[in-house]
């Protein structure tokens, strides 16, 4: 497994020993191949793991999942931000900076679409209450933890265990923080929130961490925008299987966004489901809103 990229080297986890690590080039067939943290790779040359001993990436396996997302909502250059993480952290601070539920939308819409689960990870509950903010998302069956310096870690534990989970959310939330938290031998670089929004960014790159009994967290570097130009509404719905057979019977071009833009989605015609439609509409209209740039100028 990948994890970590850093300027054409790739560190690979060897089996499933954590401690058996080569550093890996992309061999030339390769080309311009994608290959980022959570991939399953074969290696092949020197796999002794010594120093400036260099292995080569001959192939990259189907992934699992996919968590991908674009500069903006017309870009259609689409990058993997990770690749395989069963769990997406959406990680968002109460306060300093401030939450967006814009984000918390769009990044929900990026998980289904790739096949990870979201978890609502919120931070800096000690600075401000939640209320308002969680409520939000009460109809869509979001699993809300809290991940903050002061938060038992107990939950977050559990959450984790076994699993190949992936932290997603603006500069300065705190990340780091909790993975330095969950894995102490990570000693993640920590960072003020003084450089939110405007480009400061503490974590560079990806770093996927074995977490102690099984399981790995990937730390990502902060995220300003997230386009999702590569997603459709169908996309989305296809991940709730209890509304995916339902929009067969939609009109062509269906947006499912419901009255007045698509008076005939077949979403409407579904009994019991009126909140749930509703709740899963905000996501659409989330991914509709072609608005990336989700913090604001900070
Ligand atoms: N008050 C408070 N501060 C926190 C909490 N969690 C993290 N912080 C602080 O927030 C700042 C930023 O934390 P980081 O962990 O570096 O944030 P990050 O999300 O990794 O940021 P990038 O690497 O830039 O994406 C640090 O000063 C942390 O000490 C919390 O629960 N409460
Ligand atoms: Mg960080
Ligand atoms: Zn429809």
């Amino acid at each position: 497994m990948v994890v970590s990229v850093d300027r054409g080297r790739w560190g690979c986890v060897l089996g499933d020993d954590p401690d058996r690590r080569v550093v890996a080039m992309r061999a030339r067939e390769l080309g311009r191949t994608p290959i980022v943290v959570g991939d399953q790779v074969d290696v092949v040359g020197d796999l002794s793991g010594r120093p400036d001993t260099l292995a080569r990436i001959v192939r990259v396996a189907d992934r699992r999942t996919v968590l991908r997302r674009t500069a903006d909502d017309t870009d259609p250059f689409e990058r993997i931000v990770v690749s395989n993480a069963e769990q997406l952290f959406i990680v968002v601070a109460l306060a300093d900076p401030p939450p967006r539920t814009g984000f918390v939308e769009r990044a929900m819409v990026a998980a289904y679409a790739g096949g990870l689960q979201p978890i609502l990870c919120l931070t800096k509950h000690d600075l401000a209450a939640d209320s308002e903010f969680a409520s939000e998302f009460a109809d869509l069956d979001l699993t809300i933890v809290y991940g903050g310096r002061d938060d038992p870690l107990e939950p977050i534990r559990e959450l984790l265990r076994d699993s190949l989970t992936c932290l997603l959310g603006h500069s300065g939330v705190g990340k780091s923080t909790l993975v330095n938290r969950v894995v102490p031998e990570a000693e993640r670089a920590v960072g003020t929130v003084s450089g939110v929004g405007k480009g400061r960014h503490t974590s560079t790159q990806s770093v996927a961490l074995p977490l102690e009994g099984g399981g790995w967290v990937i730390d990502t570097p902060g995220i300003r925008s997230f386009g999702l130009a590569h997603i459709s509404p169908d996309d989305v719905i296809a991940a709730f299987p209890d509304l995916s057979e339902a929009i067969e019977d939609c009109p062509r071009g269906c947006t499912h966004l419901g009255p007045p833009a698509d008076p005939e989605c077949a979403l409407d015609a579904l009994p019991g489901k009126e909140r749930r439609v509703a709740a899963i509409r905000l996501l659409l209209t989330a991914l509709n809103s072609n608005d990336p740039w989700v913090l604001g100028n900070g």
